[in-house]
């Protein structure tokens, strides 16, 4: 299947911008994004800054790096040709194959030539009298677009802690979400970790049998559980193509985008052996089945999540030698799930290589690098590698930093001031003909669903103001302020508390909003459906030179 050849539009404003639609970014919602744009007839190019395809799975090529939602239930489900031809040989597939599995989908529908790599943006311009964007790239050339969509991700800025000196180490430093192209060598090197979050977990198993020594900075434990991965088998294989029209439906239709079935009964329906029995099926269960097939109290009653943590304090200090480090290990400051909890393959375990060293940052924190290494008030120790897993700028940091301005000129750094205000996390209003799929606001849970849902919805409404003749849409500040006021009046309502990185809390300054969308991928179902109910008027949508706004 190979989507349709682009067809430009006429249109009577010369000079017509160069595309019709510019997407930002070729990770998994920018590929789909083009493909669905190119499908609907558009003429599309796409930009990305970095020199391949995969945004998070081309930057994040750290060891250890892979999927934690099942394999076929994160790639696209848009053809069941390629759902057919692709075999995943893991559950949970490492990003080597994600890699491959991206670059496969790219030239499979003959995408590639209409991407460009190596072309960060660093302005977008919007203007108001051909009703386009004139997007800057950082090789000083621009393109004017009718329509921007930034798929620009929301892992996609590293964050790197302000800590002393940290520029002046002299050895190898590397952060997880910026990893180089070319293997890192870590025989015989004394390495060193700083973050345990999903990145530090999976990395450090990996990299032991190398290092001469590891030592792990912690600054919170977290309630890490066991991914249970494995091998796809040919009857596996053979059984996801015969039900991918069922795979499709759940996954098109699930609350969090999974195929995991949610349980029907609270922890206090069980008596204690049995609870324990569930624990059990639990911590065996493959990655988010702990989460969403867990008993249905989990995360609403404080008593059901406390015992699951008791079991899994004990299965820490049943894997762990040392009774210190076991005890480090297990969180005391937050219960399970209320940060994203992180899915690991021998992360326990690897503590009990003596090469391995876990420094628990509450107690010693870190004062400065220095050249040569790292100085805690224990002193400091030498290091030949740093590996910063420190996370990211989650969901506003990279469209933040793109330049871009809309309407009179209106910055999204300030219309964003006091954090991100949407509409369906698809669009802002002031800023026409924008889109953010894949950005703040949207959903929680299986990203590529709930980002492939906005693509679709994009797509859709495009292609609406091309068939109706208009040239410009905005999301009105009505629809606007009800989306954002709804995102933030339901914060409360996540699992996640305020101390992770979904309210913004790890970078100092940014404004504590939550940047997910607690109503989930079933507010955001119901509103899509309401707009198109609407006949679309929830956006406002013009011809170029109208100074009369036509309400769509
Ligand atoms: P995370 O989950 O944000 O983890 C970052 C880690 O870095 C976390 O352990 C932080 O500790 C730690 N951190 C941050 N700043 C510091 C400083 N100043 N000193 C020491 N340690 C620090 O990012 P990941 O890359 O691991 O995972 C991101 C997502 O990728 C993940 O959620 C999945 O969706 C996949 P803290 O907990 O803040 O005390």
């Amino acid at each position: 299947m190979t989507p349709a050849q682009p067809a430009h539009h006429e249109r009577d404003t010369p000079p017509g911008p160069d595309v019709e639609v510019l997407v930002v970014g070729a990770g998994i919602t920018g590929i789909y994004q083009l493909y669905r744009a190119l499908e609907a007839g558009l003429s599309a190019q796409l930009v990305e800054a970095g020199g391949g395809v995969g945004g998070t799975w081309y930057w994040n090529r750290y060891p250890g790096a892979r999927f934690d939602s099942e394999s076929y239930t994160y790639g696209y489900l848009f053809s069941e040709e390629l759902f057919d031809e692709w075999e995943w040989t893991e559950h949970f597939a490492g990003q080597p194959e994600i890699e491959r599995y991206l670059n496969h989908v790219v030239d499979r529908f003959d995408l590639r030539r209409h991407m460009r790599f190596g072309a960060a943006v660093t302005a977008a311009l919007y203007d108001e009298a051909s009703g386009s964007w004139t997007v800057t790239v950082a090789d000083g050339d621009d393109i004017r677009a009718r329509f921007v969509v930034a798929a620009t991700g929301v892992l996609s800025v590293p964050y790197f802690p302000d800590v002393p000196g940290r520029e002046d180490f002299e050895g190898e430093s590397y952060h997880t979400g910026l990893w180089p192209t070319e293997p890192v060598d870590f025989a015989g090197k004394r390495v060193a970790v700083i973050g345990t979050g999903s990145s530090g977990v999976q990395l450090v198993p990996v990299i032991v049998p190398e290092v001469a020594s590891l030592t792990v900075y912690q600054r919170t434990a977290n309630w890490c559980t066991p991914l249970n991965n494995a091998p796809i088998t040919p009857e596996e294989q053979a059984r996801l193509r015969a039900e991918f029209e069922a795979i499709r439906d759940t996954l098109n239709t699930s609350a969090a985008g999974f195929l995991h079935e949610p349980y029907d009964r609270a922890s206090t329906d069980d008596p204690e052996q049995e609870r324990q029995a569930y624990f059990e099926k639990m911590w065996n269960s493959p990655g988010f089945a702990k989460l969403i097939s867990h008993y249905t109290d989990l995360m609403v009653d404080p008593a059901a999540n406390a015992e699951w943590c008791e079991f899994l304090a004990a299965k820490v200090r049943s894997m762990v030698a040392d009774t210190g480090t076991a005890e480090r290990l297990i969180p005391r400051d937050h219960r399970f799930a209320e940060k994203r909890p992180p899915f690991v393959q021998g992360y326990y375990e690897a503590f009990n290589d003596p090469k391995v060293t876990l420094v628990d940052l509450k107690e010693t924190p870190i004062l400065r690098v220095r050249p040569e290494g790292i100085e805690t008030a224990d002193g400091t120790e030498e290091f030949d590698v740093i590996v910063w897993a420190t996370g990211f700028d989650f969901g506003t940091g990279a469209l933040l930093r793109m330049g871009i301005r809309g309407r009179d000129g209106l910055a999204l750094a300030e219309h964003w001031a006091d954090g991100p205000r949407t509409f369906l996390g698809i669009q802002a209003t002031g800023f026409p003909n924008l889109f953010l799929p894949g950005g703040p606001h949207a959903a929680a849970g299986n990203n590529p669903r709930y980002n492939g849902d906005q693509v679709d919805f994009v797509t859709e409404v495009i292609a609406y103001a091309r068939d109706h003749g208009y040239d410009t849409i905005e999301a009105g500040a009505d629809a606007e302020e009800r989306w954002t006021s709804m995102v933030d009046r339901n914060a409360s309502k996540s699992n996640f508390g305020e101390i992770s990185y979904y309210f913004g809390t790890n970078i100092p300054g940014k404004p504590r909003k939550y940047l997910l969308n607690s109503g989930g991928r079933p507010k955001l179902f119901t509103e899509i459906a309401k707009v198109r109910d609407g006949g679309f008027r929830a956006f406002r949508m013009a011809r170029t030179g109208d100074l009369t706004e036509t309400s769509a």
